[in-house]
């Protein structure tokens, strides 16, 4: 750092992590910042106290850790995302700095009830699921393995919409998660930056005679950013989340307006704060709005900005290491503009020539691809595009023309290709292809999963790999066991602590020491018992949050994630219908109980999800009132199924629901979750399911349904009618459907649903399914009946989870894309300027 910017205030003694010192800071925050006292019991401003305690202890380590990277220059990666799914942080960042075991003596001496104060903080849902929850288990892993990454995305007003169940239908409520106040960020103005919109392209000459294109007229938005801090296991690294926040810059339109009119363009300044107002909940009725490219753009221009200020301070206009010092990793398609706005900046603002500058793009971005449906693929209106950014469009335009260039070149004649390939898809109304802007401007480009990874190769990207052999890759998902077993599964991470030792906690393979103990019949019964105590909390949840009574010796089969068609909630629900079926018959000689859950959110304008829903609380409703169900089944719906109730559920799952059709789920990470903490898995051969199903070996796992192969086999000539016609189960299941049993006061409600499994144009092909699913839950409920088979079972699906840390994923992504060197921070590495 330049010594002329160097402030002269002393760097204060870091503060104490000894319970004393943890209460001396809560009673000065609680009293003195909040200004509460003793008098009122306020568990909010309690767990705010906490909150601001701990997070002196996180600035510590994030100014060390930012030191400790610009001391030696580290090569980083900037995450870019526009979802991260943090839930909440409190219990983490205790865990992380190692300061559970102080607190809790500090907290006892305050008469504090700590899991009391955990339950006030709000859920960070700024992500819709998977996508958004890997991106905060990945910065996690990052922290962990002391790698420069720093996560840029945006901190949207309103989180994922809450979910209310009224008469078994969905209703949203907005999400003020940061009402109430966000104790875990701070605000960086000083790194404000200026982010452009509208206007148009002007030319110039230089004094050189060398044209130059100007984005001039633009309708500025500034970029605020937030910083929260994501600390490493116990390694004195702390990372840095840094999310922007729109706000209208304070020049006044006034000429736009009338004389007197400042009222009005005061108030005007909301449109341009909009920005990062809401997050999009994924929903293909949602595509194509002209506010999500806004926020877009917002997310990559103000990114890329940032880090162009730091390397400008450092090295001025000399962009010569920059690719090596740099990579971008697009998290989907979302922030995918970064290609073409990085161009824009290092050609327009920079000055560097078109050959340069793409070399350099070149060279550090990565892209991530989430999914095989075409229909969400994100394509923009060329003419929209034109009128919200005009100078980046001809950017994009200029990259499409040599691009096509070059595959004309390759392949000469082969116009259906040049067309198949094209970022701008012609038509009469011409789009840009996200997805190819970032394939081309990639060096990079991974799937999720193998299966996932190879269809992309195969299928909807093949012209690509054919192109550029090397360029596709995979990097099967992972999650934090940080997270996932040791904060929300102390019970089990206390026994395998006391078995194995703590090693798993950063080295997640070593659960494999597991295995020899499933034959050990007094670590079976610790085991199953853990797993008791756990479904206790489950029946908790429940209780309280849909009032039905669970039974804790029944099997807890477990569906949790976005409500989808592929997800295909809807086979889980016709089981159900058909357990019912066979109560009904007296068809329960060796009946196993079971306890069906299902929780997730459809998207606002997803018709057919929300009506699942509705299916699935008013047979939930039939199987809660029809006393011949009594001890023997049970289904809910769970609402606002969202990352904290997920920590409550997945110790206590026995089954895990992971039915997608074949082909069409690029990975999955509940699976995952569900399989460290010991459950078993009922599934297709769809994304990661492969891959946990190979780890545990097959007679571990519940396997149903057809190949991804089969899938597109069947396709071709459909006959869900003849389907049903042949299997009796499935007759009798459609047949009470149809009867209008489950909607006696709604007639006809559910007339989508069963036209859509008796329609040969079913994509999700439920019906095709449904013989083998049901022969799975069989055996399923006969393994579950022999419990030291089933406790087993659990034992080795633990034991075989190691590959789903996501501290695999990241080595394997630094490994093979990011390159970095890891970094020690902190307590002895704390770097003296
Ligand atoms: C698109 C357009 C407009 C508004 C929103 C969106 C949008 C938002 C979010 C589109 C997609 C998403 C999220 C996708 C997602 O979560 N995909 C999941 O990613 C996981 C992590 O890789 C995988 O495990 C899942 O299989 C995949 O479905």
């Amino acid at each position: 750092m330049n010594m002329h910017n160097k402030s002269r205030i002393a760097a204060l003694a870091p503060p104490g992590h000894d319970s004393a010192s943890l209460m001396r800071d809560f009673r000065h925050y609680f009293n003195h910042t909040l200004g509460r006292d003793h008098y009122q019991r306020t568990p909010h401003y309690e767990f705010l106290a906490l909150a601001m305690t701990l997070r002196d202890r996180l600035m510590e380590g994030i100014n060390n850790t930012r030191h400790s990277y610009e001391h030696y220059e580290s090569r980083r990666v900037c995450y870019l995302s526009m979802e991260y799914l943090l839930g909440r942080s409190l219990r983490n960042a205790a865990m992380n700095l190692d300061l559970d075991a102080e607190l809790e003596t500090a907290l006892e001496q305050l008469g504090l009830d700590e899991e009391e104060l955990i339950e006030q903080e709000h859920d960070a849902g700024l992500g819709n699921g998977g996508l958004g929850r890997l991106a905060a288990c990945f910065l996690d892993s990052c922290a962990t393995l002391g790698l420069p990454v720093i996560g840029y995305g945006i901190r949207y007003q309103y989180g994922m919409f809450r979910q209310k169940i009224v008469d078994g239908y969905q209703v949203e409520e907005p999400d003020p998660w940061l009402r109430g106040g966000h104790p875990w960020e701070i605000e960086r103005s000083e790194y404000e930056q200026r982010i452009h919109f509208g206007g148009r392209v002007e030319r110039y000459l230089d004094e050189n005679g060398r044209s130059h294109a100007r984005w001039v007229d633009t309708h500025d938005v500034l970029a605020v950013p937030f910083d929260i801090p994501v600390p490493g296991y116990r390694n004195g690294t702390v990372n840095t989340l840094r999310l922007w926040s729109a706000l209208a810059t304070d020049e006044l339109d006034l000429d736009e307006f009338n004389a007197g009119s400042y009222t009005e363009a005061v108030a005007a300044r909301t449109a341009a704060e909009n920005i990062t107002m809401v997050l999009y909940p994924n929903d293909a009725s949602e595509n194509g709005k002209e506010l999500r490219l806004r926020q877009q753009f917002f997310l990559a221009s103000a990114s890329l900005k940032d880090v162009f200020r730091q390397w400008v301070n450092r090295h001025g206009e000399n962009f010569d290491q920059f690719a090596e010092k740099h990579c971008f990793q697009l998290n989907d398609t979302h922030p995918s503009i970064a290609v073409a706005e990085l161009m824009r900046l290092l050609i327009d603002v920079h000055g560097l020539e078109w050959d340069d500058a793409w070399k350099i793009t070149g060279n550090c971005m990565a892209y991530t691809n989430h999914t095989l449906l075409p229909e969400a693929l994100e394509r923009w209106p060329v003419r929209l595009f034109g009128q919200l950014l005009p100078r980046v469009l001809e950017i994009i335009g200029e990259i499409n023309n040599r691009f096509v260039a070059e595959i004309a070149a390759r392949w000469p004649g082969d116009v259906k290709r040049r067309e198949r390939m094209a970022i701008i898809e012609d038509g009469a109304e011409p789009m840009v292809r996200m997805a190819h802007l970032a394939i081309v401007g990639s060096y990079s480009v991974n799937g999720v999963a193998e299966l996932h990874s190879r269809l992309l190769k195969e299928g909807l990207f093949r012209d690509f790999h054919e192109l550029w052999p090397t360029r596709m890759n995979n990097k099967t998902n992972g999650v934090t066991q940080r997270r996932w077993l040791r904060a929300c599964n102390p019970g089990l991470s206390k026994l395998i602590t006391a078995s194995i030792g703590d090693g798993w906690v950063t080295d997640l393979d070593e659960l494999g020491k597991l295995a020899p103990l499933a034959r050990d019949a007094a670590f079976r019964e610790s085991w199953h018992s853990v797993k008791q105590a756990n479904k206790h909390r489950i029946i908790e949840l429940v209780r309280q949050g849909c009032g039905i009574e669970l039974y804790a010796d029944a099997i807890f089969d477990v569906q949790v994630k976005r409500m989808h068609e592929y997800k295909r909630q809807l086979l889980n629900v016709l089981h159900v219908i058909h357990l019912l079926q066979r109560i009904h018959r007296g068809d329960t000689a060796d009946w196993t109980p079971r306890c069906v859950l299902i929780g997730g959110k459809a998207a606002p304008g997803y018709f057919m999800a929300k009506l699942t829903i509705k299916l699935i609380n008013s047979v939930a409703r039939v199987v809660d009132s029809d006393p011949r169900t009594r001890g023997l089944l049970r289904l809910v719906f769970l609402p606002n199924y969202n990352v904290s109730t997920m920590e409550t559920i997945c110790p206590g799952c026995d089954l895990s629901e992971q039915i997608s059709t074949a082909g069409k789920e690029a990975s999955g990470t509940g699976n995952m979750k569900f399989m460290i903490n010991g459950a078993l898995t009922i599934g297709t051969l769809d994304g990661a399911n492969i891959e946990i199903r190979d780890a545990v070996g097959a007679d571990n796992f519940f396997l149903c349904g057809m190949t991804a192969e089969e899938v597109v086999q069947m396709r071709r000539q459909y006959d869900p009618k003849a389907i049903v016609a042949a299997d009796d189960d499935l007759r009798e299941v459609m047949e009470v459907l149809q009867s209008g049993q489950f909607n006696q006061s709604e007639p006809g409600i559910f007339d989508p649903i069963i036209d859509s499994i008796l329609s040969p144009h079913d994509a999700w092909m439920t019906a095709a399914d449904f013989a083998s699913f049901v022969a799975a839950q069989r055996r399923v409920a006969t393994s579950f009946r022999d419990r030291e088979r089933w406790t087993e079972m659990s034992i080795l699906n633990t034991a075989a989870s190691g590959r789903f840390s996501s501290d695999r994923t990241i080595r394997e992504y630094n490994r093979d894309i990011w390159r970095l060197e890891p970094v020690t921070s902190g307590a002895g590495a704390d770097y003296q300027p």
